[in-house]
């Protein structure tokens, strides 16, 4: 029998998401989401739209997997700084998540193209469901900041969101940080 794993802690600064110790980092820039935005991105390539920080813990069904993500503020022409999104490679794996700081939306697709929205602020707990892909929207002019918990063999299917996209778009509507949800055009069905 393997050994068993050693039982560990990590603290979250509740108003900065800032994790102590800090785990493996993640990084996506402007550049990296080249596509993903429906507008060519006119600012600077380097700019961070949002970290992910990775709790150290096999992929494995017995495990729970965790991680932290911190959206900046910002646009994409008039879409909102927003994660890839993904489904999970095996689809019926569940997630929870839970916002810490600033106001998002959650964006969650069905391979059928339905779709639904919640919100995201301090305290939500928000439940995706097997089946559905996701990805965060901050929409608020701070950091979003929300911890993932999800079973430990879920893994992450990008190549389906990059082909299809996802049935619709989170843009800036109004001043301030108004937003409406619109068809995206280049949504392609399964
Ligand atoms: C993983 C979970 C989150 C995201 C993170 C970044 O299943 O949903 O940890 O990985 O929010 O989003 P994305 O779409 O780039 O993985
Ligand atoms: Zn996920």
């Amino acid at each position: 029998m393997s050994a068993l794993m050693e039982p560990f802690t990590t603290a979250m600064d509740l108003r900065t998401g800032q994790l102590e110790p800090e785990r493996n980092v993640g990084v996506r820039t402007v550049g990296d989401m080249r596509g993903w935005f429906l507008a060519n991105d006119s600012g600077a390539a380097e700019s961070v739209v949002y970290t992910v920080s990775t709790m150290p813990v096999p992929e494995s069904v017995v495990e729970l997997q965790s991680s932290t993500t911190r959206i900046h503020a910002g646009r994409v022409g008039d879409e909102f700084f927003m994660t890839k999104g993904h489904f999970h490679q095996k689809r019926d794996r569940s997630e929870i998540y839970m916002t810490v700081a600033g106001e998002g939306v959650l964006l969650m697709a069905t391979e059928s193209g339905e779709y639904r929205t919640e919100p995201m602020r301090p305290g939500t707990i928000n439940y995706v469901p097997g089946g559905w892909a996701h990805r965060s929207v901050n929409v608020g002019d701070d950091d979003l900041v929300f911890l993932a918990a999800y079973i430990g063999d879920a893994g992450q299917d990008y190549a389906t969101i990059e082909t299809r996209g996802f049935p619709v778009r989170v843009v800036q509507s109004g001043s301030g940080s108004g937003y409406a949800v619109v068809n995206n055009p280049r949504y392609h069905a399964a």
